[in-house]
């Protein structure tokens, strides 16, 4: 079956078929892959059946993998492979629990942050447990020329315990590794060394404060800024079938799950993440 690729939004995101990851990709339809992933910045694959050492394999040819923090959510011998999951196993978690429900773009507290996911739902319920995933790129692109000006050259601080420190922690408890990563300084505006594209790099999970802002002021803005990320325009919502990977790009995104189930409703997941290398 050929390979096509379905925009999903006019801003955002394209549904591709005609491919199973399982087995290595052609380079040509490897190329057409990677295209679609600069072009729309997140591509779902549906009915896909992904061993870990598959889902590596595939994840491998964006980039180096990075190995998270979080090491009891790990899978043991394929570390690349970090588990959402709210199963667990002789009454312990399997994975981490209702993983990051407030927007962020995956590790922008690692001096090196990602170039991009791939989340594989191995078990996902019938209703509920969507991701949201708005477009960076179109929120930098849809602000006055005086804003965009204004935010050039600015920098922020992200922090891996700032994500915690006044959520509710009701379904997931705090992890042991909050202070494990030291605060991390990356530009507001980061142009995507693949599109050519000016991104917003900023997200309410990580980023503390814009560092050349007073506090008032960084709070006003910040909070403009990701108000205006999140805009409907800007959204997609993936709603999640067994065998569904979703691959996304987090130089050009945010995210967020939505913790509308519950533990009777089993949702297991395997990530990996890949590193970006870039210099910006
Ligand atoms: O489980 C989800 O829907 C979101 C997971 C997430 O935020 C992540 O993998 O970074």
């Amino acid at each position: 079956m050929a390979l096509t690729v379905t925009p999903l939004t006019p801003n955002l995101g394209a549904e591709i078929s005609g491919v199973d990851l399982s087995v290595p990709l052609s380079n040509s339809d490897f190329d057409t892959v990677h295209q679609a992933f600069v072009d729309h910045s997140l591509l779902v694959f549906r009915g896909q059946d992904l061993s870990p050492k598959a889902q590596v394999a595939f994840s491998q040819r964006f980039g180096p993998l990075m190995i998270h923090v979080l090491k009891e959510a790990l899978i043991e011998d394929q570390p690349e492979i970090y588990k959402i999951s709210n199963l667990t196993e002789d009454g312990k978690p399997v994975g981490r629990a209702y993983a990051g429900q407030y927007w962020h773009s995956d590790l922008t507290y690692e001096p090196q942050p990602s170039l991009g996911s791939l989340l594989y739902g191995v078990q996902v319920p019938e209703v509920g447990g969507d991701t949201l995933f708005a477009s960076t790129a179109h929120a930098y692109e849809t602000l006055s020329p005086a804003m965009q000006g204004f935010l050039e050259g600015l920098t922020a601080e992200h922090h891996f315990a700032h994500a915690f420190r006044e959520r509710p922690k009701a379904k997931t408890g705090s992890p042991n590794h909050l202070e494990e990563r030291p605060p991390v300084v990356h530009p507001v505006v980061r142009t995507h060394p693949e599109s050519g594209r000016k991104c917003l790099f900023l997200n309410e999970g990580f980023t503390v404060r814009i560092k050349e802002l007073a506090p008032a002021e960084n709070k006003a803005v910040m909070q403009f800024l990701f108000d205006h990320m999140t805009r409907a325009q800007s959204v997609l919502r993936h709603h999640w079938q067994d065998g569904d990977a979703v691959l996304w790009d987090n130089r050009a995104l945010v995210h967020r799950g939505v913790d509308d189930y519950g533990d009777d409703s089993p949702r297991h997941m395997h990530r990996t993440t890949i590193e970006d290398t870039a210099e910006y």
